[in-house]
């Protein structure tokens, strides 16, 4: 069995259908990693670039990641990750940014994986990162964005935990954000996908 009917599911924006397809795959013995990176993230990588080239716009963008959202939901327990994750992370999309999908996906392979994980959602300032992290003793701020302009956000916004002398971790992730990019705005740690996020997060916790 193929993941051809989440993919095409997800471009249909039919949330149903993605569920139902999604629990055929799970059923048939689909790797649930494979329905998530052919299925569901390969969906979403062709709305995006149907997105660039004018085919599609904002309103069928957020039905597209609606869909998707409803087929995690499914696949949320067959994502476990190995056993091991200690420390509570903080995780959040940085201000001005709205996107939560892979954000939500961290969450969830660093919650599989042990780990507490308080998430602020999306839209998160500097502050809130911080006063969260400080009134609940966190090892690692997890941050996300995807678009080029709230990148900067991302750097003030590291630069701001820096500063506030708690001594967390900060990791940063996202489509737009390289290796060189943390490197450059003095994040600890960079991952470029989710199973990444929580072998990072356990070296840092080491
Ligand atoms: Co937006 N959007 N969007 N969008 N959107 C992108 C990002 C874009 C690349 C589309 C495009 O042009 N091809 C483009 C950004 C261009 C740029 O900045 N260079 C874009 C744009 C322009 C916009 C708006 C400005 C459009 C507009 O209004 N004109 C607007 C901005 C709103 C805002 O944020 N202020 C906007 C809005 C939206 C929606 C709300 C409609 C919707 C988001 C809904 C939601 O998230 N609930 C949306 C969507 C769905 C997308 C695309 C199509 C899909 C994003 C996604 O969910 N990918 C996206 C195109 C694309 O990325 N291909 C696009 C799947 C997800 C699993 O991948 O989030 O990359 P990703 O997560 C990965 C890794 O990056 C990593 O792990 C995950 C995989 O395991 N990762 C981390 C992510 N966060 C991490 C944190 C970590 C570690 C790893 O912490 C340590």
């Amino acid at each position: 069995m193929s993941t051809q009917a989440i993919y095409d599911a997800i471009m249909e924006f039919e949330d149903d259908d993605v569920v139902e397809a999604v629990k055929e795959a799970i059923e048939a013995g689909v790797d649930p990693q494979i329905i998530l990176n052919e299925g569901l993230i390969g969906a979403m990588d062709e709305v995006g670039r149907l997105f660039s080239i004018g085919d599609l716009y904002v309103p069928e963008m957020l039905m597209a990641a609606n869909a998707m959202k409803a087929g995690m939901q499914v696949i949320k327990p067959y994502l476990k990750g190995d056993d091991g994750g200690k420390g509570l992370v903080v995780i959040g999309t940085v201000e001005g940014d709205l996107h939560d999908i892979g954000k939500n996906l961290v969450s969830m392979m660093m919650e599989s994986a042990g780990f507490e994980v308080i998430d602020l959602g999306i839209d998160v300032p500097a502050d809130k990162f911080i006063e969260t992290a400080k009134t609940n003793n966190a090892g690692i701020i997890c941050l996300s964005a995807l678009l080029t302009t709230t990148m900067t956000t991302m750097g003030e916004t590291v630069d701001a935990i820096k500063k506030s002398g708690l001594g967390v971790k900060t990791m940063v992730g996202g489509a737009p954000v390289t290796e060189e990019f943390a490197k450059e705005i003095g994040a600890d740690g960079f991952a470029e996908d989710a199973g990444e996020a929580v072998v990072f997060a356990r070296n840092l916790l080491a």
